[in-house]
């Protein structure tokens, strides 16, 4: 039997200086969602988050506030523990560098470091600010001042212990080499070892106790206190119960780092130097991605654009958030946020393709099968359908476990696509009038069905909630075996005839576009001097006005007459979910000549009725006059070689 692997995979811990915000929210979503996905490959997993609460910047940031350093270390982690229930964060241990175990273990880490003749007694000279309690370099300066305190900072000369980092500058190379997957993407792997191709400089650890006291003391000098990189990176032995104990024999060989790119050089450079001279096999992988900007520019509390965790769940939902920030983020590469960025994934992903397809497969099987999942005909297979879906656990599985979470998920949503059109294409409505269809409509509705299962196992990691409540409509009970693991459940036909489905709300309501836009134009008008805009100027709108507006690709499927109307045509499409689009061109084409076109919809209309018929959309079309003289309109189309369901940019 083969063993089960382990994975270990930590956040970094956070300072404790600044309240939880976007960029904290997405590293603690991406790890969460590892470990979950790690669960469901079938391994055993430890989650690590927590906070990093000594150095000069937790110091000042408590003297502002006018309390012990303590008290405000408190309150800050607190912020940091109350806000992941918020994002659906199932971690493991909540490590904290004020912990009593932390403690011990740099005390340790550090006596065996020393003791093994790497930490040496120097002085050192540099140009010392005392606003900031540090040494900066040259090029901090702004006009030889310090930026912040704007006074010079004064040279001196001061007595510290180093670590002879350089001393395991060609290990640490030699490793980076034969071990192409320690640091990825690849680019960060390349930053580090060009970084490593100069000579690399001891690293000072520690600080005199005189004028840093909030810290872990030296174990081999009482007047001095620990560097905090040196500190904090030790917390990920810690919170696995280093240096004895089971935990740390099961876990470290598994040991993945996450963290963004601010942070590579302690945790690739400082961190692995450190293991080999503490005699600790080093951790297995490091995974850096880039930075959150909000509309294209960084956030920071200067601009007042930081975003709060807390903000972001109540105005978009837990999921939409997760779903957004895994989807839109290439890991790696920068990323920006915007609130029409993230309405449009959700009212398109989400609550259209996604959503749509839950709630039309559970209610025709309602409607035809009286809320029991039916059984399929047995000589009746659709491979396409079962192809796909095994190509979409095949995709998910590597790019999840790759890191690349947008790919994982953009496999998922081509199978949502392939089973909205196997609804069109099937039409369970005209089988189901058809008595001598009954066996077809049933294995039709099984495989809905059992499209709609596999979908709620995949999306557990990313989308907890909306996987439970997809469970929970399918009457599928979510301990069962079939959803723990893709080993145990990613099998086709494993849903169990005769199970009766329950009712469950929407998945995803839709985010109103219009209602946004006018709660940002009222916002843009108030901050605007007096309102005395030209009629012109009101007329010209906005770029994010527009990316408002959805233009897709739509295939027509279907078309007939309106009863009683000369100009309408019903229509129906799919972009790539089916619907009904009611449109005023039949002057100008006859039904049959439109089955098959490529068409442009305008996707996220309101829909609404025409001659009692609900249109959902809206066809973009041009007039012009043929050579008759008569008005006539021509559908603005594309070419039959793009897929339904592109978006137009
Ligand atoms: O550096 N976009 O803590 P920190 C994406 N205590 N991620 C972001 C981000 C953004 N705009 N801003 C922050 C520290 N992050 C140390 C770590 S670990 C042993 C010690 C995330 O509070 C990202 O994960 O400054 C980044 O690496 C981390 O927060 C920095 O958090």
């Amino acid at each position: 039997m083969s063993e089960r692997a382990t994975t270990y995979i930590t956040t970094p811990i956070y300072y404790v200086n600044a309240q939880p915000h976007l960029g904290h929210a997405y590293s603690t979503v991406v790890a969460d969602t590892y470990s979950r996905f790690c669960k469901l490959r079938g391994d055993d997993v430890r989650f690590q988050t927590g906070t990093d609460e000594h150095g000069d910047k937790i110091v000042e940031a408590a003297a502002k506030e006018n309390i012990e350093p303590r008290q405000y270390v408190d309150r800050i982690a607190n912020l940091f523990k109350d806000t992941w229930p918020l994002l659906d964060i199932d971690y493991d241990r909540f490590i904290r560098t004020t912990d009593d175990d932390h403690v011990a273990v740099v005390k340790h880490i550090l006596q065996t470091v020393h003791d093994g003749g790497d930490i040496y007694f120097d002085e050192y000279s540099g140009l010392y600010c005392t606003g900031c309690e540090r040494f900066l370099i040259e090029r901090e300066l702004v006009e030889g001042k310090c930026p912040d305190h704007l006074v010079e900072p004064k040279e001196i000369t001061e007595q510290n212990y180093f670590f002879k980092m350089s001393r395991y500058q060609e290990q640490l190379i030699d490793h980076l080499k034969n071990n192409p997957e320690f640091v990825t993407p690849e680019r960060y792997r390349n930053e580090v070892l060009s970084f490593l191709s100069d000579p690399l400089d001891d690293l000072c650890i520690s600080r005199p106790a005189s004028r840093l006291n909030w810290g872990i003391r030296l174990p081999f000098d009482e007047n001095f206190v620990t560097y905090v990189w040196f500190d904090a990176l030790i917390n990920y032995l810690t919170g696995i119960g280093f240096p004895g104990g089971e935990m740390f024999e099961r876990y470290w060989a598994g040991a993945e780092h996450l963290i963004a790119k601010d942070i590579l050089k302690p945790h690739a450079i400082y961190w692995p130097t450190m293991l080999m001279a503490a005699g600790v096999p080093l951790y297995k992988k490091l995974h850096v991605h880039g930075y959150w900007n909000v509309d294209e520019t960084k956030m920071s509390k200067s601009l007042g654009n930081v975003i709060q965790p807390a903000q972001l769940v109540q105005d978009y939902g837990v999921d939409t958030f997760r779903y957004f920030s895994l989807r839109e983020m290439s890991f790696g590469l920068d990323a920006s946020f915007s609130s029409s960025a993230i309405i449009a994934r959700n009212n398109a992903d989400l609550a259209n393709d996604l959503g749509n397809l839950f709630s039309r497969s559970v209610s025709m099987i309602d409607k035809y099968c009286a809320s029991i999942l039916p059984g399929p005909d047995a000589t009746d297979r659709d491979d396409q359908l079962q192809n796909n879906a095994a190509e979409m656990i095949g995709a998910y599985r590597t790019h999840m476990g790759d890191f690349k979470f947008h790919l994982g998920l953009q496999a998922v949503w081509e199978f949502v696509g392939a089973a909205n059109r196997y609804i069109v294409q099937n039409e369970p409505w005209s089988l189901a009038k058809d008595d001598s269809m009954r066996p077809r409509l049933q294995t039709v509705l099984y495989n809905l069905g059992e499209s709609l299962r596999l979908l709620a196992l995949l999306l557990k990691p990313v989308m907890p909630r909306t996987a439970a409540k997809m469970m929970d409509g399918l009457g599928i009970d979510s301990a069962s075996a079939m959803m723990q693991t893709l080993e145990q459940g990613g099998d086709w036909g494993l849903s169990i005839p005769g199970t009766k489905l329950r009712k469950v709300d929407n998945l995803f309501p839709r985010i109103d576009v219009k209602k946004q836009a006018a709660d940002h134009k009222s916002q843009a008008r108030k901050t605007k001097n007096g309102g005395t805009e030209t009629k012109k100027k009101d007329s010209l709108i906005g770029f994010d006005k527009f990316k408002d507006i959805e233009l897709r690709v739509a295939e027509i499927v279907a078309a007939e007459p309106v009863p009683k109307s000369t100009k309408l045509l019903k229509l129906k499409v799919v972009a790539p979910e089916e619907r009904t689009i009611v449109s005023g061109i039949a002057g100008s084409y006859r039904p049959e000549e439109l089955v098959g076109e490529r068409v442009i919809i305008v996707a996220n209309l309101k829909p609404a009725k025409l001659m009692g018929i609900l249109s959902e959309g809206m066809l973009l079309t041009a007039e012009f006059k043929d050579s008759d003289g008569n008005d006539r309109l021509t559908l603005a189309s594309v070419s039959t070689a793009v897929k339904p369901g592109t978006k137009l940019a």
